[in-house]
């Protein structure tokens, strides 16, 4: 590495720990395919497709032309009052592979953008329909819904709150861990009843003063939750019934990670606020989108007044960036026509029996999966519970795999163009690292 000590103080960096990582740096240099190259030339496994971002691959020569032809051609475009062909196309892309009640399509910058964009699109929709006192939130525990302030406010992890205090006004639904789904492979068994939770809020804060019902299909950042069977659509009726807005968020379940299109898609769900990002360009340029029925869509424009008027006054600088819409396409167009969400659909079934022989390994004390991703919990040192997922991260690192460690998990989420060989080996890697503890 070329850089020095003190060169390493100025950027702050995000979600790290800064006062380790600035005295072990760990620089990745290269990318291609499913592997990395780090600063020193060496190898490393992407065990987590970037942060869930970089499902194709890296390096797609696809995306890499196209984006490179739209920095030529178009760098930069208001997106206010002034719109280009690309954002449109990226839309009815969208739109296509998303249910198809689901037909309009807000761009942002990034997850945590688009979560703020869908809870004020669900506080205006009410507002437009003479209904301002449905304005509260319901998230769940464990719930990620981005680093933005409502995005916050929704999510359910509490060292993520802790020192920001309140912002928008939200209860939550309990997470969907139970005891009796340890060690379940794919959609637990038990915990449909868990969604009953949402009657009692309801009872609680009454249908009359509640916006929305915010879940992510799979709970990706808490250590990948799948649904408990019949769990999604029992909040589903729930929501129907009181007339709440049902949103999931899919910013990392959206575009073939869960071995088809959407969440939505997989578990035969559809709700009226749909959040993508990430995997949306296969991480390449930052971009999200919030995707819409037309009853929510018809509302604004209806309540609009001259047609002149902004009907949602909200947008990015960056809303419908050229260059993310290049990618955007690019990105959908390498999903769709080399049919990878077949290989997530075939190498799911080989990774699940993988990481689930894991079971029985030291400090494994719970294994979730789901598709191409997997949660695997560790026992805590006392009053540590970060503690062993980091020191089982390095452990990989050493090893040339990179895994994410959050919470007291592991997380895997390889790329869809992994094959059999690069999934035992990622497990090895973890189940070594795990029995290097003495
Ligand atoms: N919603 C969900 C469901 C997410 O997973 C966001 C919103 C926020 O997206 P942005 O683009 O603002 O980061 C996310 C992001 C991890 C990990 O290791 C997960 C995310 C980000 C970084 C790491 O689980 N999820
Ligand atoms: N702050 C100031 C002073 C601005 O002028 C703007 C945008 O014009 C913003 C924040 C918001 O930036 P963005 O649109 O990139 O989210």
């Amino acid at each position: 590495m070329t850089l020095s000590r003190e060169q390493l103080e100025a950027h702050w960096m995000p979600f790290t720990g800064n006062r380790q990582f600035k005295n072990h740096p760990r620089m990745m240099a290269s990318a291609k395919g499913a592997y990395y190259t780090d600063a020193d030339g060496k190898k490393i496994f992407d065990g987590l497709s970037g942060l869930w971002t970089c499902g194709l691959g890296h390096g797609r020569e696809e995306i890499t032309a196209a984006v490179s032809a739209q920095m030529s051609s178009l760098d930069y475009s208001p997106g206010f009052q002034y719109g280009h062909e690309l954002s449109f196309e990226l839309a009815n892309k969208v739109v296509e592979l998303t249910p198809s009640k689901l037909d309009h399509v807000f761009f942002t910058d990034s997850g945590s953008e688009t979560i703020d964009t869908a809870l004020k699109m669900a506080r205006g929709y009410w507002r437009s329909k003479g209904q301002p006192g449905k304005s509260k939130f319901i998230g769940r525990i464990k719930g990620y819904h981005g680093v933005n302030y409502g995005g916050v406010g929704v999510g359910g992890i509490g060292f993520n709150r802790k020192l920001f205090g309140q912002s928008v006004d939200a209860d939550h639904m309990c997470d969907t861990l139970l005891d009796e789904n340890k060690f379940s492979r794919g959609m637990p068994a038990v915990g449909a009843h868990l969604a009953d939770e949402l009657e009692q809020l309801v009872q609680l804060h009454d249908a009359s003063n509640i916006a929305a019902v915010i879940v992510e299909p799979l709970s990706g950042t808490a250590g990948v939750l799948p649904p408990p069977v019949g769990y999604l659509n029992r909040l589903r009726e729930i929501c129907d019934k009181h007339d709440l807005l049902l949103i999931f968020d899919e910013v990392i379940t959206g575009f073939g990670r869960m071995g088809s299109m959407t969440g939505a898609e997989e578990f035969g769900v559809t709700p009226d606020i749909m959040t993508v990002a990430k995997q949306i360009t296969n991480g390449t340029i930052p971009l999200g989108a919030v995707v819409v029925g037309s009853e929510l869509y018809d509302t604004f424009m209806d309540n609009g007044g001259p047609d002149y008027m902004v009907e949602f006054p909200h947008g990015y600088t960056y809303s419908a960036h050229p260059v993310a819409c290049a990618a955007g396409i690019a990105a959908l167009d390498v999903l769709v026509d080399n049919k990878l969400i077949d290989n997530v659909k075939s190498m799911s079934s080989k990774f699940e029996a993988a990481v689930h022989s894991l079971k029985g390994s030291p400090f494994v004390t719970d294994i979730r999966n789901y598709g191409l991703s997997a949660g695997i919990s560790l026992a805590h040192y006392p009053g540590e519970p970060l503690r062993r997922p980091f020191e089982v991260g390095l452990k990989c690192l050493e090893k040339g795999f990179y895994v994410r460690w959050g919470g007291d998990t592991i997380q895997l989420a390889p790329p869809f163009i992994v094959d059999e060989k690069q999934i035992d080996d990622l497990i090895n890697a973890v189940g070594e690292s795990l029995h290097e503890f003495t």
